[in-house]
């Protein structure tokens, strides 16, 4: 495996599997000049290959979760042997609080510790990859030629469902590709990254000093979420009373009785401090996990949320054709006349789903 967030042409793996499969039909070889995929077989050998380190062929199989492509639960239904066992740490956080330099030294001590580490940078705000995931690859650039290192961005590109939904199968495709920790860091502290962050076993959620992040945290229910807090830039003036902050609105918090307490780490990313500490912290709150069982009992809900986000787009799918198809119209003229009600109606359209 090796980096292929720096090596990857910025149209690298876009290319949908069955677009491939289509072009395979044709002349022998794609557009880009890759060898063509035979159907049934294609899937099963990009994650044979991906299990074998092959970079492309992660950046293809995530390109394909990216796409929502069809072949996805042929993938998926490769994976899952090989998944299940890699901890997934999430870092959120206002923009510009450190996330990526973070990351990266994380990164650099894992790997130190001789752990195989997934990156995934993920932007639900924007549709396209820009400019903030651009600065992650720079800031992470030490790792992209380490073969025990896999780096990638994710936007949504208008994808049904977005990136909340998308995720987690691409952490299965860093899972299956070998990775022991994968570090998911999502940009902002809104809705979306919450529910990003909850497929962690791990929640880290970082912020700096005057960005008044406290009380922006506390609004975004984030103090929820919240596994550890890392309060960076504590070089910077004011990071002491972010800390006091963050330990006040925390004693206020009410805790099951052998519940986990989130722990707070001071940390100056830029200069590698406190990236000991927040490890420590994060292997401190996974033996707490597997120890209460809520290990088990995260990776289920994590599970229940996959698989629910699964059938509703799905569902969502469905109810869109019945849109263009005359089940809808006809139930519609009837509702209209007065003939039937609404909620009749609606369950009548759900039983032809
Ligand atoms: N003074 C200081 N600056 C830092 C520290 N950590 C990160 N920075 C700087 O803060 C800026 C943003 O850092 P990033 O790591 O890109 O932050 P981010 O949270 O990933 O940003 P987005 O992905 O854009 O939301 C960069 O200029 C970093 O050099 C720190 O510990 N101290
Ligand atoms: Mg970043």
């Amino acid at each position: 495996m090796s980096g292929g967030a720096g090596r990857e042409s910025p149209t690298a793996g876009r290319e949908s599997l069955t677009a491939g499969r289509d072009v395979a039909e044709g002349t022998g070889s794609n557009a880009s000049g890759r060898p063509r995929f035979g159907p049934g077989r294609d899937v099963a050998m990009l994650v044979a290959k991906a299990r074998d380190g092959d970079p492309r062929s992660v950046a293809r199989l995530i390109s394909l979760v990216e796409n929502g492509d069809p072949a996805l639960p042929e993938v998926a239904a490769a994976l899952a042997p090989h998944t299940g066992r890699a901890e997934v740490v999430g870092l959120t956080g206002s923009p510009g609080v450190g996330k990526s330099t973070t990351t990266n030294e994380l990164v650099r001590a894992l790997r130190a510790a001789g752990r195989r580490v997934g990156v995934l940078a993920v932007d639900p705000s924007s549709p396209f990859t820009g400019g903030a995931i651009l600065g992650d690859r720079v800031r992470m650039q030490e790792h992209t030629t380490d073969p025990g290192v896999y780096i990638r961005s994710m936007s949504s590109r208008g994808r049904l469902g977005g990136l909340a939904a998308a995720t987690p199968q691409a952490v299965r495709v860093l899972e299956g590709a070998g990775c022991d920790v994968i570090l998911v860091e999502t940009v902002g502290v809104g809705q979306a990254e919450v529910e990003i962050a909850s497929l962690a076993d791990t929640t880290l959620v970082l912020l700096a000093p005057g960005m008044g992040d406290g009380i922006q945290a506390a609004k975004a229910g984030v103090l929820e979420i919240a596994d550890v807090f890392v309060v960076n830039k504590a070089d910077r003036p004011g990071a002491d009373a972010t800390y006091r902050d963050i330990q006040g609105m925390l004693a206020l918090g009410e805790r099951q009785p052998g519940g986990w307490r989130p722990q707070v780490v001071r940390a100056a990313a830029i200069r590698g401090d406190g990236v000991d500490e927040v490890l420590a912290a994060i292997e401190k709150h996974r033996d707490w996990l597997a120890a209460s069982g809520n290990l088990r009992l995260r990776r289920e809900r994590r599970a229940a949320a996959e698989v629910e986000a699964i059938a509703m787009g799905t569902l969502r799918a469905r109810i869109g054709s019945l849109r263009e198809g005359t089940a809808l119209a006809t139930l519609a003229s009837k509702v209209a006349a007065g003939e039937i009600d609404p909620y009749a109606a609606a369950d009548e359209l759900i039983k032809g789903l």
